[in-house]
């Protein structure tokens, strides 16, 4: 931290104490985990910054946004349509709920089996340890899993009722597609009034350039990836995936376009962040919230180098572009529900899109195997590993199914199952 922050952690009612004991935790494991790795690209510079100012920095940019009354609008999933927040100069904030913090206070409220991110984020705010709820105006809920619409109606208690959620369909067809597009407008009315602005052509456009420009950027990074050797750790990749969902879109956008400006470098001259010839994995499944960097520290530890992750902390927040440059409001928020719809999470039914999609990436990125991973209790994508795995097995490619929560118990079984995986795509087994 540059300076000390403690004066405005107390105004947002952090529990202090807990809040240095959660810091020193997330220090410690970014030193072991980050920073011993070698021959990191120089812009990676920018992002440990970025995680050491993780409750500092962007807090304080935050309350300065709130001064000049811009609105904070949290989320908890990529559905929600950034666009229209940033149209009516909102601030976008993905919530704290990557850590196994706060679970027994989240368990006076939701059952002990319920999914490691739903508890998360309720631990955070009774556990007094996410200044980035506390900043919030509105926090954007969506009818995802059944876990995440009940916990929003206890969250919704928990937070004085800040809580707007916003029904996604469960199937694709016509009649979900004019559900979803009421939904986005119903949700462009509600910051309408919540920040008393009518959404203007020219900010919609400008707003809809400015999250264009970081998917693009992520894309680059991706394919940056597909090289060999890789010009970038997984785990370096996934922690920029997992600041973009907090950082400031412009000035993010260009400090991921200069990192691929050093990296295209790296390619050129062949070197890379591993040798050539490691297995080369996809992980693919449910999103990894910052700080879960648990199963790429395995596997990249395990001697593999994670070359893309089909999730929500990745690909699927970046992988659609919007068709911008609208002439009318209405066509512009027509266009961005239609945009989110191409996201394909495993709470749709039936998904098959997303399986094409592991399969796209698993040839684009050159992966020898891919690795499921589910939170324990996320029932969607637990369920969907098993056509997942169809899917490979009929193309030859080895999949290994993970379910993990985000305490470190199971890390010395996890490792020797990854390890067991990686032998056999060494020597060319098929799982
Ligand atoms: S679009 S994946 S961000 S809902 S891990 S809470 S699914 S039980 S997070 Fe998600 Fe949006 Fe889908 Fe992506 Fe439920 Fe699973 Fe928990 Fe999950």
């Amino acid at each position: 931290m540059t300076k000390d922050y403690k004066q405005m952690w107390n105004n947002l009612d952090i529990n202090l104490e807990a809040h240095d004991g959660l810091l020193a935790v997330l220090s410690d494991a970014y030193q072991n985990i980050y920073l011993s790795q070698h021959n990191r690209p120089e812009g990676m510079k920018y992002f440990d910054f970025v995680i050491s100012e993780v409750h500092g920095l962007r807090i304080e940019e935050i309350l300065e946004a709130k001064k000049e009354r811009r609105k904070v609008i949290g989320t908890f999933c990529v559905y929600v349509p950034e666009e229209i927040i940033l149209a009516l100069d909102g601030v976008c904030i993905g919530l704290c709920a990557g850590a196994d913090v706060g679970s027994d206070e989240a368990e006076k409220f939701i059952p002990r089996n319920t999914c490691a991110l739903i508890k998360a984020f309720m631990g955070f705010k009774l556990a007094g340890l996410c200044p980035y709820i506390q900043t919030t105006d509105l926090i954007v809920g969506e009818t995802t899993c059944d876990g995440k619409k009940k916990a929003y109606e206890i969250f919704d208690e928990i937070t004085g009722g800040k809580m707007y959620v916003m029904e996604i369909p469960n199937m694709k067809g016509e009649d979900g597609r004019t559900l979803w597009r009421n939904e986005v407008k119903r949700f462009a009315k509600k910051l309408e009034a919540i920040t008393g602005k009518m959404i203007a052509l020219e900010k919609l456009n400008e707003a809809s350039k400015i999250v264009n420009a970081r998917r693009k950027a992520l894309q680059r990074l991706s394919l940056l990836r597909s090289f060999e050797p890789s010009p970038i750790s997984g785990l370096d990749a996934l922690l920029i995936n997992q600041v973009s969902f907090y950082d400031d879109p412009v000035r993010f956008t260009a400090k991921v376009s200069e990192l691929c400006d050093e990296l295209d470098e790296r390619v050129k001259d062949g070197s890379g962040v591993s040798k050539k010839g490691i297995p080369r994995i996809l992980v693919s499944g449910s999103p990894m919230a910052v700080p879960n960097w648990k199963l790429h520290a395995i596997i990249e530890g395990s001697g593999a180098a994670v070359v893309g992750e089909e999730s929500c902390v990745g690909e699927r927040n970046f992988g659609v572009i919007l068709d911008d440059g609208f002439s009318s409001v209405e066509e512009g928020i027509e266009k961005i529900a239609d945009r989110y719809m191409n996201i394909h999470c495993a709470c749709f039914t039936p998904n098959d899109e997303r399986l094409s999609d592991i399969l796209d990436m698993a040839k684009r990125l050159k992966a020898d195997g891919i690795i499921h991973y589910a939170i324990q209790f996320c029932t969607p994508y637990m369920l969907e590993a098993f056509k997942a795995k169809k899917a490979l097995d009929n193309k030859g490619i080895p999949f290994l199914r993970i379910e993990t929560d985000y305490s470190m118990e199971d890390m010395g079984q996890l490792k020797t199952r990854i390890e067991a995986f990686l032998e056999m795509i060494g020597k060319g087994v098929r799982v």
